[in-house]
Parts: C-alpha cells; sequence; structure tokens
C-alpha cells in the first residue's frame, strides 16, 4: 500500500476539521477566518519589506504615484477593515485605530463582531522588533435588541467565539483558539498558506520568567513590587521585555514565565486595552492551560463599559500568575 504523505494542514483546512468538535467552527465561522488570514498575509508581506520601502524612501512620503504611503498601523487596519468588511456574516468591526465600531451588517446577517488591534507594537517597526495582529471574535448578543451598538460589543471575555494573533517575526506565525484548544500556523510565503506548526500549545504551568517595564517599578501596586523583589532576590529569575506585547506574549506561551503590565497612580487601568488585547490574549492563555487576572479578577469575567477601555494584564503560566496573586 502507497503511504501517502503527512497531511498539509492549512488553517482553512484545520478550522473546517474543528467543525463538530468545536461548536462554533462552522464552515461560515471558517470563511469569516479566512478573511483575517487573507489579511495577515498581506500585512506580512508589508511589514517583511518596511524596512526596505524605508531604505527606497516609500514609507512616510509621496511616492512616485504621487500618493502618500500609508503608516503601516493604518494600512494593517485598513487592509483588515478591506478583507473582514465583505464577509456576509460579519456585522461589526472594531478596531484600536477607530474612535467608531463600523456596523457592515444588520443584526439579522451579520452575526459575528470582530475587534482587532491592526498592528501592535508599531512603534517598534523601525527597530526590526517583532510586531503583531491581534484579533477577538463575538456573536452578536441576541438578548440585545435595536441597533444599540456599543451594548452589543461590551459583553465579556468569556463570551468570545475566537481569538487569536498573528506575530510578524523571523517567520509569521498565527496562533488561534475557537474554544477547542490552541493552535498554531506558520506562514509560507512562497505558497501564501499558513500550516499547521502544532495542535493544542500547551503553557509551560511553572517559568521562572517575569516580564514588565521595571522602569515604572516604583509605581507599581505595593504587591506587585513585592513580587518583583521575590522574584529577583528568592525565585532566581530572570527578566525579559521586549516591549511588543503579542512578541512578550508568544514568549511566554511557548517558554512560560508571567508577563504583567499593572496599574500605575498616574494610569490605575494600565496601558493595554481590554476588548482588542487582554480579552482575545486571555482566552488564548486559558485554553493553553495559563491565566490571565488584572489583578483582581479573571480577565474573561470583566464586564466592559467603554469600547476603548485598558485594564492591567497579568497573563502567562498558571503557577505564575497565582504566585503573583499571593502578593
Ligand atoms: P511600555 C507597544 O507600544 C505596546 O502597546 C505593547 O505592544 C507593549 O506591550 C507596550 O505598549 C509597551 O509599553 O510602556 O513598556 O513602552
Amino acid at each position: 500500500m502507497t503511504t501517502i504523505a503527512p497531511r498539509i494542514t492549512t488553517v482553512e483546512r484545520h478550522m473546517l476539521d474543528l467543525n463538530g468538535r468545536n461548536p462554533h467552527a462552522t464552515p461560515e465561522f471558517s470563511w469569516l477566518m479566512s478573511g483575517i488570514t487573507l489579511a495577515t498575509k498581506i500585512i506580512a508581506s508589508y511589514v517583511q519589506r518596511a524596512g526596505l520601502m524605508e531604505i527606497i524612501g516609500e514609507a512616510g512620503r509621496v511616492n512616485v504615484q504621487g500618493e502618500v504611503v500609508q503608516k503601516l498601523d493604518e494600512f494593517a487596519n485598513d487592509t483588515l477593515r478591506r478583507c473582514l468588511g465583505y464577509r456576509k456574516n460579519i456585522g461589526i468591526l472594531v478596531s484600536e485605530e477607530d474612535e467608531e465600531p463600523h456596523v457592515i451588517q444588520e443584526a439579522e446577517s451579520g452575526k459575528y463582531i470582530v475587534l482587532f488591534d491592526p498592528l501592535d507594537g508599531s512603534s517598534n517597526i523601525n527597530a526590526n522588533v517583532s510586531i503583531g495582529t491581534i484579533f477577538s471574535i463575538l456573536h452578536r448578543d441576541p438578548a440585545v435588541t435595536g441597533n444599540d451598538v456599543k451594548s452589543q460589543i461590551l459583553q465579556p471575555g468569556c463570551k468570545q467565539v475566537a481569538a487569536g494573533y498573528v506575530i510578524y517575526g523571523s517567520s509569521t506565525v498565527l496562533a488561534y483558539t475557537a474554544g477547542a484548544g490552541v493552535h498554531m500556523f506558520t506562514l509560507d510565503p512562497s505558497i501564501g498558506a499558513y500550516l499547521l506548526a502544532e495542535e493544542n500549545v500547551k503553557m509551560p504551568e511553572t517559568g521562572n520568567t517575569y516580564s514588565c517595564n521595571e522602569a515604572y517599578e516604583k509605581n507599581f501596586p505595593n504587591g506587585i513590587r513585592r513580587y518583583l523583589k521575590w522574584a529577583k532576590e528568592d525565585g532566581g529569575f530572570s527578566s525579559r521585555y521586549i516591549g511588543s506585547l503579542v512578541a512578550d506574549f508568544h514568549r511566554t506561551l511557548i517558554r512560560g514565565g508571567v508577563f504583567l503590565y499593572p496599574g500605575t497612580p498616574k494610569a490605575p487601568e494600565g496601558k493595554l486595552r481590554l476588548l482588542y488585547e487582554a480579552n482575545p490574549l486571555a482566552f488564548v492563555a486559558e485554553q493553553a492551560g495559563g491565566m490571565a487576572s488584572d489583578g483582581e479578577q479573571r480577565i474573561l469575567d470583566k464586564q466592559p463599559t467603554t469600547m476603548h477601555q485598558r485594564t492591567p494584564l497579568i497573563i502567562g503560566s498558571k503557577n505564575e500568575v497565582e504566585r503573583v496573586l499571593t502578593f
């Protein structure tokens, strides 16, 4: 019998296979996700060339056609809106870049809400540091009638149907969950396909790495300061901080440890956004066996009050997050 070579699983094939194992992974859901994969492939091609664009003088100036070349994060935002804006089953788009949501389908057909940070950490691009796209998918809440768009959007993270991120680094990696584990894909740019790299990714339960911007340490809550003192003096921890959320989270998912972006007296809610940064990464973290808290409660239990609200974030290995909370 001829042995068939191991199956090449694209992310679209993987989502269809999930059908049944996850009630949300329906073919129409896969159609929605293909809008995200298409957009992130386009963004990846531009991010990889960003340095070159700088060299050939296109970025941030008027190019030969006389068009002003968009900043990369504006480009990423427009690309996501274009790729998602015409998928009949998407009703509302929420972007970190846009103050107001985009209603693209009325309630009956557009049952999904897609929220995203199109290019988080883009300030790092000219330092050639990995940056990323973070996305979160909700169902329109059938209990909310009429055009009250904001209350459709303001659902706690535990209601997410799916979530994930793409990290544009030495390779472009997509990690997503639809509630049945976390699965990772690597983009093969030569064929333009995300190929399955790892299924059911598990975050190590412990990890002796802490990740935070220690420049603000003096302003952190006392419990966090006590934890950092323990980690350095007794825990034998090492510190890793890239300053790009997706990169710091991806490392934490793979190697374990804890990422912290606490509040300070000047910014009591911290810097990171709840709806399209903390919630999606918290969903991924929990599906990989990790944990995510704001220091008081589970991130996924937080009832949002405004679209762009911020939240303190402690996310990573279960045992490490629990240890932080004991302080
Ligand atoms: P700080 C990047 O600007 C970003 O939004 C996240 O990607 C990153 O985790 C954070 O800000 C870094 O903030 O205050 O340490 O420079």
